[in-house]
């Protein structure tokens, strides 16, 4: 049962589905399912998160396109791709993380091989999901020690501080890592945040090696542009802003999200007015809170679809991230009108 796609024009689109199990369409390139229990899938664009869903019944994420979608696994990846875009994945249980940083770089170094061999070398948004992210202390903690392998990784090509994807990294309460990501054959456009010090230039004592992220990325297609919006938190300058209090946070961060906005379309004028085409929230376990969504959808949009996932945010004061999809159409629509 294919859902029809809002004609927005992009060939490939995001959704939020309620969560099902049947066999995959032919147009998926990947259906993430986030949850506690859930079972082991053998198709390659089926991918499981550990994170429980918190304000509403469960949904998928599901990417579909309107491309034909090809599939397969590759040295331990699941992937799909349509021409245009490519969707991969990749597990590691926590027995192989015991050297957290070679592992992480270990496996970063595995997806450029990958996107490299497929034909999609061009990074556009990675979600990192890591088993107890903010245990170890200083710079042993977990979340530092997954940064410096990331870095170690895409440090390797010059110039990396300029092509650097968007991303999330979020803890959850099973151990092991699960990656998995978009990637392209043209590159996109490196968006940072005015109000923000850009992540990869943190200073050290958020670890030794800077997060390496964009805070978005924005990407045009032959049809519409995908702005990625990066988990997005109450960070200003470098600093966290309202520690222990969430709705605060919350206002914040949507601040840094209308900043990112308006950067991602003075950067790109043409391509129209971004809309958010999906958004999820992350609440750290223990802070959820019943006046969150409703704010949330005030701040946001009352229509926008929502997946909020309890998770632990990767700085300790954080308690909420969130990270979206916005889309932009009217460059398509003048160029037609102008054709
Ligand atoms: C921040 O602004 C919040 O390390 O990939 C947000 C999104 C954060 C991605 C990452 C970290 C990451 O620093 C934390």
């Amino acid at each position: 049962m294919a859902p029809t796609l809002p004609s927005d024009g992009c060939s490939y689109q995001l959704s939020h589905e309620p969560d099902a199990h049947e066999t995959l369409d032919h147009d998926v390139l990947a259906r993430i399912h986030f949850g506690t229990h859930l079972s082991t899938a053998q198709d390659p664009r089926e991918v499981n998160i550990a994170l429980p869903q918190t304000g509403g019944a469960p949904v998928a994420e599901v990417w579909r396109s309107r491309r034909p979608v090809e599939h397969g696994w590759s040295d331990g990846f699941g992937y799909a791709h349509d021409g245009e875009v490519l969707f991969g994945h990749l597990r590691l249980e926590e027995g192989e993380l015991t050297d957290l940083v070679r592992a992480t770089a270990h496996a970063y170094l595995r997806i450029d091989l990958l996107l490299r061999r497929l034909g999609y070398p061009c990074w556009l948004r990675m979600w990192n999901f890591l088993g107890h992210i903010n245990h170890g202390e200083g710079d042993a903690e977990r979340y530092r020690q997954f940064s410096q392998g990331r870095h170690d990784a895409l440090a390797r090509q010059p110039g990396f501080e300029g092509r650097l994807p968007a991303a999330t990294a979020i803890g959850t309460q099973e151990g092991g890592m699960t990656v998995y990501f978009l990637a392209a054959r043209d590159p996109g456009a490196q968006i940072e945040n005015p109000r923000q010090v850009s992540a990869f230039r943190y200073p050290p004592t958020y670890g030794p090696k800077s997060p390496s992220f964009s805070r978005a990325c924005l990407k045009r297609w032959a049809d519409c542009s995908h702005l990625f919006v990066s988990g997005t938190a109450s960070v200003v300058g470098h600093r966290t802003l309202h520690p222990g209090d969430l709705l605060a946070q919350l206002d914040e961060t949507h601040r840094n999200v209308e900043a990112l906005l308006g950067e991602a379309s003075a950067f790109e004028p043409a391509a129209g007015p971004f809309r958010a085409a999906a958004l999820k929230v992350y609440i750290r376990p223990g802070h959820e809170d019943p006046a969150l969504l409703p704010r949330v959808r005030q701040l946001f949009g009352d229509q926008v679809p929502l997946l909020c996932l309890v998770g632990d945010i990767c700085r300790r004061d954080l308690l909420l991230e969130i990270e979206g999809l916005f889309t932009a159409t009217a460059h398509s629509a003048s160029a037609q009108a102008a054709a």
